[in-house]
């Protein structure tokens, strides 16, 4: 399985219509920032926190929205899993601590400025990683993602199962250990559901509060 980085693509959309009952897409807190929790260092110095581990979060468990808040405000976002070797240190990581699940910032374009023709048809051509504004490989290019095979209803992913039964669009990606029998791997999910996440430490967050705030150590 590869992934493949495609070009960094700013993608120009309409971040309020994202968010339906009045939430919003949160900025960084300085002072969180400089307290926030690293479990984890990749070898390029890159700190990632797992809510699990964490003591105060008990569980807690989020919706997709609030697991990225969560962790922006920390000059974090939810993982996003650009390459291979991230996306395998992930997996084992949930495979020894036998974590069910976790939210990524995957997520598809499909609100108001997302009709940008690169990203039709969106099933297909809209999905990207909202912390990194990185789109991912066609979900056609199977050896180029991790989508799930299976799923709920025994179909490859992405296959927005839950808005055929009645539900809500399963508009973001999370990662599933073995939910279906089908391995470790990528699934649509419904946004609203409360899992637990992982934070990435974010450069473009980072260089913003420490340009802003020279007196702290962050
Ligand atoms: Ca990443
Ligand atoms: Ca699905």
């Amino acid at each position: 399985m590869k992934v493949i980085a495609i070009a960094l693509v700013a993608i120009i959309c309409a971040v309020s219509a994202q968010f339906p009952n009045g939430r919003i897409l949160e900025g960084p807190v300085p002072s969180l920032c400089a307290q926030r929790n690293i479990h984890e260092r990749t070898p390029d110095g890159k700190g990632y926190f797992m809510s699990w581990r964490d003591a105060n979060l008990r569980g807690t468990e989020e919706d997709w929205l609030g697991a990225r808040n969560y962790c922006r405000q920390r000059c974090m976002d939810s993982i996003s899993l650009e390459t291979s070797a991230e996306n395998e240190w992930i997996k084992q990581k949930l495979v020894n601590e036998h974590v069910k699940y976790i939210w990524t910032s995957g997520r598809l374009c499909d609100f108001k400025g997302c009709e940008r023709p690169d990203l039709q048809p969106v099933s297909i051509n809209g999905w990207f990683w909202t912390a990194t504004f990185q789109k991912l490989a066609p979900t056609t290019s199977r050896d180029q993602n991790d989508w799930s095979e299976s799923g709920g209803i025994g179909r490859p992913q992405p296959d927005n199962r839950e808005a055929q039964q009645g539900g809500a669009n399963e508009n973001c990606l999370a990662v599933l250990n073995q939910f279906y029998k089908d391995g470790v791997n990528w699934h649509d999910v419904a946004c609203h559901h409360r899992k637990p996440f992982v934070c990435e430490e974010n450069e473009e967050l980072l260089k913003y509060v420490r340009y802003h705030n020279p007196q702290l150590r962050i």
